[in-house]
């Protein structure tokens, strides 16, 4: 459903470099890049899919845990670390929570922002697995 990528930090007494590339560590076209910031442990965020949409979300600093449920199963994965990206498929309900008042999530995504690719009802999401 998820998938953890190593992505390698190249650290010495000046701090952290990380490198991200298309089709290198990053495994897809990237058209569209944002950043969660100022995150709230008590106010979760994601719960969606998408119908097209590949992302890879970084952890910059800080925590936070995501759940993800293919219709099927649900996972849950903590990212707390800038050394592991979590690829996010289309097709997976994803929820955002308990983030550390420092948390930054960079994330890098496939395409575009487009509305139309969001699937923000649980019983149409469902209803979309099935059909799959
Ligand atoms: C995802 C998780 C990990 C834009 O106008 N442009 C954008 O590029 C994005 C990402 C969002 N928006 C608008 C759409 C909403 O009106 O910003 C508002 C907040 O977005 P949303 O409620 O979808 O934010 P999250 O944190 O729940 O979800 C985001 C991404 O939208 C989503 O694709 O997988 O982060």
């Amino acid at each position: 459903m998820h998938q953890l990528v190593n992505l390698d930090l190249l650290s010495d007494l000046r701090g952290d470099l990380l490198s991200l590339e298309q089709l290198k560590n990053v495994p897809f076209d990237i058209k569209r890049v944002y950043c969660l910031t100022k995150l709230h442990a008590d106010h979760p965020r994601g719960f969606h899919a998408h119908r097209q949409l590949q992302q890879l979300v970084i952890c910059l600093s800080g925590r936070c845990r995501f759940v993800l449920d293919d219709g099927h199963q649900k996972q849950e994965v903590w990212l707390e670390s800038a050394c592991q990206g979590l690829l996010l498929g289309h097709s997976v309900w994803r929820e955002m929570y308990d983030f550390s008042e420092d948390c930054v999530l960079l994330v890098l995504a496939s395409d575009y922002y487009d509305e139309a690719d969001y699937i923000r009802d649980y019983q149409e999401f469902l209803a979309a697995t099935e059909i799959r």
